[in-house]
């Protein structure tokens, strides 16, 4: 099962704001907007559930347009039709896959609810951190998924519920800080991700923000 976030009409997604995988719920939400004069956006957010997990996905498509987006599509495609294996088998067979496209910037994050871990693993200039305890920045590896890559890095790291997980492309400035919610109302996923593009995105690239967001489940004590 697939949701594709972030919709050819640039500022917009839909929206399934709750996960649910076996008992454990996640809010998962996105925003994508094409640069300033395109109406095409070459970002692509997705979030499906394979194999128990939960996977989400941000993909920048070199350059804009309607073949960054087409780049970004196939490494989508690529990604998900490929059965459940380790991360950098599934980069390694979507470079294969994409390499008649421009090439993409990827990060990858699969969440194990039961283990209550998130794994990454990211090519080029796409950025993840995970909000827990304390803040932690995942870095990505150099080079383009389409056009070869190496020392690709994965790290698996606590995912507890409360913990935010936001991954953004490289519209979205680097080192951006993550709104307070508006007092008495708690942000949803899909309206942190607004905030966070509202306040730090650029319009001279395509920008994309990804939120997970770990709930309590039956059960579980939340932490904050
Ligand atoms: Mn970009």
């Amino acid at each position: 099962m697939l949701n594709e976030l972030g919709g050819l009409d640039g500022y917009h997604a839909t929206d399934p704001e709750e996960w649910r995988i076996g008992h454990h719920p996640f809010a998962v939400g996105a925003v994508a907007r094409p640069i300033l004069d395109e109406d095409v956006c070459g970002d692509v957010c997705a979030c499906w559930e394979q194999g128990q997990k939960l996977y989400l996905f941000l993909a920048d498509g070199l350059g804009h347009g309607e073949f960054a987006r087409a780049a970004a599509l196939a490494a989508l495609a690529s990604v998900k039709n490929h059965p459940p294996d380790t991360l950098p088998t599934v980069f390694a067979h979507c470079d294969r896959d994409i390499q008649h496209t421009r090439g993409v910037a990827m990060g990858i994050a699969v969440i194990d609810p039961v283990a209550r871990t998130a794994t990454f693993c990211g090519v080029g200039n796409i950025r993840i951190v995970l909000l827990g305890q304390r803040p932690r920045h995942f870095s990505c590896s150099y080079g383009i998924v389409g056009a070869g890559f190496k020392n690709l890095l994965v790290e698996t790291l606590p995912f507890a519920p409360g913990d935010l997980l936001i991954l953004s492309s490289d519209g979205i400035i680097e080192h951006f800080i993550a709104p307070d919610p508006p007092p008495g109302e708690p942000w949803s996923a899909r309206g942190l991700a607004e905030a966070i593009l509202a306040e730090w995105g650029i319009t001279s690239d395509d920008a994309s923000v990804l939120v997970c967001q770990a709930l309590a489940g039956e059960g579980d004590d939340e932490r904050r």
